[in-house]
């Protein structure tokens, strides 16, 4: 209870699955605190920004991530930010649990090769909330 969550999902990379980030943040908001929840706006900018938001977005993100509990990645849509936060997160050895749907994407070796990441392929979005219940120790 009362996490600190790293959720992590694809901005430039697209933003196709932007409502079911939505979703996933407010159901970890229920109990424990997702440090990105921009990640789930709809109406976010996924245009180039100048190197120095860029830079200011870089600083703040890899701040939270060497803070947070643990990072939850939503991975079905690809996305080098993603990618890197994850290796990050491997290099500060916070725990990394990576959600996809199989039968939409066909996920990275370099994440399912990777002993260190938690996979959770799921078939539909409903088989997510009962695995962040045990994640967030709710039962
Ligand atoms: O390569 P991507 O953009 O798909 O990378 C997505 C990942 O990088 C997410 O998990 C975020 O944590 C991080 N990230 C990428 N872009 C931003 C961002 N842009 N704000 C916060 N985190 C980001 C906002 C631009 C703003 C001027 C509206």
């Amino acid at each position: 209870m009362n996490k600190k969550i790293y959720f992590a999902g694809s901005i430039r990379g697209g933003r196709v699955d932007s409502a079911l980030y939505q979703r996933i943040i407010q159901y970890i908001n229920q109990t424990d605190t997702v440090l990105t929840e921009h990640i789930g706006k709809m109406n976010m900018s996924v245009k180039a920004q100048t190197k120095s938001v860029d830079t200011h977005i870089y600083e703040r993100d890899t701040e939270w991530l060497r803070s947070c509990d643990m990072v939850i990645a939503e991975c079905t849509c690809p996305s080098l930010g993603v990618g890197y936060e994850l290796a990050y997160a491997e290099a500060h050895n916070i725990p990394v649990h990576i959600f996809y749907d199989k039968s939409k994407t066909n996920i990275s070796a370099m994440l399912n090769g990777n002993a260190y990441f938690n996979m959770h392929p799921y078939e539909k979005e409903d088989d997510i909330y009962p695995c962040l219940d045990e994640l967030l120790c709710r039962r």
